[in-house]
């Protein structure tokens, strides 16, 4: 179940507790419920805990994982539409000559991202997470084998488009990368600041689109470097390939022929 939301994915493969215990009896009023609130308040951190614990420990996994391979993994993180899948599509295809790319798609249904990715030539699989809004370190992990890890440079992970519940799960990436698009409001890192906070770089997207919409982004920039002083911003436009060059720039210094 997710901690923020409480969704729960369909492959359901956390196996925690779900012997919800009610042991109701109708004669204890409001000082019941209370005392019973407070159980299941208590039971329902527990378990939160250890969905994050269990995470985490997989994510370290993956981290070594990716470490011994040689792989320089992004976790792609927004709300739906920013144009994750598109910066993905003009990044594989001006950048697959020089480094060895694959990517895992996160959605909740379809594989049109995949599909998109699979266009470029690039190597790529989609999770569908059914009622889940965000992947987990255990989604990542069953993707690997699926992978010749070592030929790989980079691994770029689009998460579910969802500014909450992404930001709790560690997938043993490198970098969170949030995108915002200008057309979402400027106050976003401010609204959602765990997901600003967690992140190491953000790209401001849809630059193109500055002329027409509503959007301070010198003001954007400034909420997102007050939840996150260190954030590395790049305005770019993945429709016209504007600013492009310096986000390309920072991919390969992370990379190990960078
Ligand atoms: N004008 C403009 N449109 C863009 C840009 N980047 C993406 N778009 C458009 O924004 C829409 C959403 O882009 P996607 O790349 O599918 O967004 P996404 O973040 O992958 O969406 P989800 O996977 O559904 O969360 C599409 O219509 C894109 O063509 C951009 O830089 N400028
Ligand atoms: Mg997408």
């Amino acid at each position: 179940m997710c901690i923020t939301c409480g969704c729960s994915p369909e492959d359901h493969h956390h196996d925690h507790d779900h012997d919800h215990h009610h042991d109701h009896t109708h004669d204890h009023g409001h000082q019941h419920s209370h005392n019973h609130g407070e159980t299941e308040t208590a039971r329902k951190v527990a378990v939160e805990t250890d969905i994050l614990s269990k995470n985490n420990r997989l994510a370290r996994e993956n981290r070594n994982l990716f470490f011994r391979k040689g792989v320089f993994v992004l976790n792609l993180v927004s709300s739906p539409g920013s144009g994750k899948t598109t910066i993905l599509e003009r990044t594989l295809r001006d950048l697959q000559q020089k480094f060895r790319f694959a990517v895992i798609e996160g959605d909740q249904q379809t594989d049109n991202d995949a599909v998109r990715i699979a266009a470029t030539g690039v190597p790529v699989r989609q999770v569908n997470t059914g009622a889940g809004c965000h992947l987990d370190a255990h989604m990542v992990s069953h993707t690997l084998h699926e992978f010749e890890l070592d030929s790989l440079d980079i691994l770029l992970i689009e998460n579910v488009g969802n500014l909450v519940c992404p930001a709790s799960f560690d997938l043993g990436e490198n970098h969170k990368v949030v995108v915002l698009s200008v057309t979402e409001g400027e106050d976003k890192p401010l609204k959602y600041p765990a997901m600003f906070h967690n992140a190491d770089v953000m790209l401001l997207n849809k630059v193109d689109l500055l002329p027409h919409v509503d959007f301070d982004a010198e003001k954007c920039k400034e909420m997102a470097r007050k939840v996150n002083p260190d954030i590395l911003i790049f305005d770019v436009s993945s429709k016209t390939g504007e600013g492009m060059e310096a986000w390309y720039q920072w991919l390969a210094s992370g990379t190990r022929k960078g």
